[in-house]
């Protein structure tokens, strides 16, 4: 495959399209301390307006636990509100998150002050007594939180700062849409009035981003971290070895970046990360309370290793640089002590960068590894991970391994009657959801989806959302399914605003499979709740797919994404979206 590298799409400014949406000055974003007191007299000035909240209280994705609506109560932001918090290092840099998110497009200062002395409009509190009610005690409670909205009043209150930063997340959406801008807008900043608790299904609800097959920047990395948690998401998995690159410095092992690391699918010069890189990255996501899961892929998928290090290589042949998008041809050699020494080497360098407490092993399409040789492999790499302190997860091809403590399975596959998955599940291993043909975001959404695979099928919102991860696999019972992950692999996706098209709309319909409660979802409602988020992501400069089965509110006149990505992945046109009508067409007007 040569495909030529893009960039990726440039942020958009969007205005307010909503009923009460003032005019917006038109400023540029250099002059945003001017910008500010504009958009602060202006939105003075448009006090008389109506100041109707731009969405419902129930309008959040994932859908909340629990939503009691109160319409008298909505709240407008004042220009001078503090963000109040509890004395606390990790809640005040919630605080600090939320006000960053919104000066921006207020152009207000909301400076972040502690809690107590003063009370204030926003308030961010950190409470060890349950804010969930009774049922404080499931599994998951420790991201929940409970959100307040009246009058005079946005309380968050949570047990911890992951909490925090989840009610955050929804407190944005109850925004308008404008709130997304990176310049100021003069509109009344409305939220609605009630009452929302909330609290996930699963702890762990990732996407996997392949870093391997297309090198994707620090940068990029950290912007995927943060769609994640917009959507409650809470875990980044990062494929970081594969036949065409090696994306992780080790000092070790030097070669395995600086020649492992050239090169990418169809021969672009690739990449890797050091370990201050890594950091960056691994930083970026706890600020967000995102756990990073980076992904060592053996003993299959390893190519770029040996290249670099022909010694791990059957016959200690250095085989040529890979850049095609084959499967299951290379193997580390699993009869070489050295290839162990590799392997404890890896691991324990990843490890020490890792904050988290998982080590992905890879283990998936090691064709040519068979056997009693296979799980030989994989229960040495369980074993030096166990050593190391921290929880092994494999692609489920690890199940007939023995068990080790605690470990996952990653299911990928198709078909929910798996007996070897089922059997290691009562030998005591735990599940994370990929199905191919549900969660797999390099699936196409329709045939002419103009990136990604269809192996596993076609895969738009409605295959994305409409499945059970309780149900879902033959003898594995909802109590040993730790959550659910997205995988992107990116053969064909080569940009940022690839990445964002395959996401956009489908992460958003996963992470609500991972969070929330069976009684709080369903199709129907999901769609509608899911349409407002079109104006925010073309405010935030999201490039997405504007997917038929999604009924997104007419776009203003003229305001597209920019066609960085690709002319399909434009907004579509109010007269593409009449039934029948195909919304992948490119917008050529
Ligand atoms: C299968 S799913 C793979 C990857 C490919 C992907 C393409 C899995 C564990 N392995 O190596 O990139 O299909 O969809």
């Amino acid at each position: 495959m040569s495909r030529t590298p893009r960039t990726g799409v440039a942020p958009v400014p969007e205005q307010p399209s909503g009923p009460d949406a003032a005019p917006a000055p038109a400023v540029p974003p250099t002059v945003t301390l001017a910008a500010g007191t504009l958009a602060r007299s202006a939105a003075q000035a448009a006090g008389r307006l109506l100041t109707r909240p731009a969405v419902g209280l129930g309008d959040v994705v994932p859908a909340p636990a629990s939503v009691r609506p109160q319409p008298a109560a909505d709240f407008v932001l004042p220009a001078d509100a503090a963000v109040r918090v509890s004395a606390d290092a990790d809640a005040r840099e919630v605080a600090g998150h939320l006000a960053e998110l919104l000066r921006p497009a207020t152009g207000y200062p909301l400076p972040v002050a502690d809690l107590p002395p003063a009370p204030g409009p926003l308030q961010l509190t950190l409470s060890a007594a349950a804010p969930h009610g009774p049922a404080a005690t499931v599994p998951g409670d420790a991201e929940g939180y409970r959100l307040d909205v009246g009058t005079d009043v946005v309380r968050i209150t949570a047990g911890t700062a992951a909490g925090l930063f989840h009610g955050v997340q929804t407190l944005r959406q109850l925004l308008p849409a404008a709130v997304e801008s990176r310049t100021p807008v003069a509109q009344h900043w409305v939220v609605p009035g009630g009452t929302i608790v909330d609290r996930p299904r699963f702890p762990y609800r990732g996407a996997m981003l392949d870093v391997a097959r297309h090198f994707f920047t620090v940068e990029d990395v950290c912007r995927v971290i943060d769609h994640l948690a917009r959507y409650k998401l809470n875990h980044l998995h990062l494929h970081l070895t594969d036949d065409q690159g090696w994306r992780i410095a080790v000092d070790s092992w030097p070669r395995l970046a600086t020649v492992g690391g050239r090169g990418q699918v169809g021969g672009g010069p690739g990449g890797w990360y050091t370990a201050a890189d890594y950091r960056r990255i691994v930083g970026h996501a706890a600020r967000r309370h995102v756990t990073v899961v980076p992904e060592v892929d053996l003993p299959g998928h390893t190519n770029a290793a040996l290249v670099a290090y022909p010694e791990l290589a059957p016959g200690r042949v250095a085989p040529p640089p890979y850049t095609g998008t084959e499967v299951g041809f290379s193997y580390v050699d699993p009869t070489a002590e050295r290839t162990y020494d590799f392997v404890a080497d890896v691991l324990g360098e990843v490890a020490a960068l890792t904050p988290g407490p998982w080590l992905h092993i890879g283990g998936d399409e090691a064709y040519k590894v068979k056997g009693a040789s296979y799980t030989g492999f994989v229960e040495r790499a369980q074993r030096i991970v166990a050593g190391l302190g921290r929880t092994v997860v494999g692609w489920h091809q690890i199940a007939p391994a023995g068990q080790v403590d605690g470990r996952v399975l990653q299911w990928w596959g198709t078909d929910g009657d798996d007996p070897t998955v089922a059997e290691a599940v009562r030998r005591g291993a735990r599940v994370i959801l990929s199905p191919g043909n549900h969660a797999y975001l390099d699936m196409k959404y329709a045939p002419d989806t103009p990136i990604g695979h269809d192996w596993a099928g076609l895969i738009d919102v409605h295959r994305a959302y409409h499945w059970d991860p309780a149900t879902h696999l033959t003898g594995v019972p909802v109590e040993a399914v730790l959550g659910v992950e997205a995988p992107l692999w990116t053969e064909s996706v080569t940009s940022l605003a690839e990445i964002e098209f395959l996401f956009f709309p489908r992460l958003p319909a996963l992470a609500e499979v991972a969070w929330s409660a069976p009684s709080a979802r369903g199709w129907t409602g999901f769609r509608e709740r899911l349409a407002g988020h079109g104006p925010r992501w073309r405010a935030a400069g999201i490039a997405f797919h504007p997917s038929p089965e999604i009924p997104w509110p007419a776009a203003p006149a003229g305001r597209h994404l920019p066609d960085a990505a690709a002319g399909e992945h434009r907004d579509p046109a109010p007269e593409q979206r009449a039934p029948g009508r195909d919304a992948t067409t490119p917008d050529t007007r």
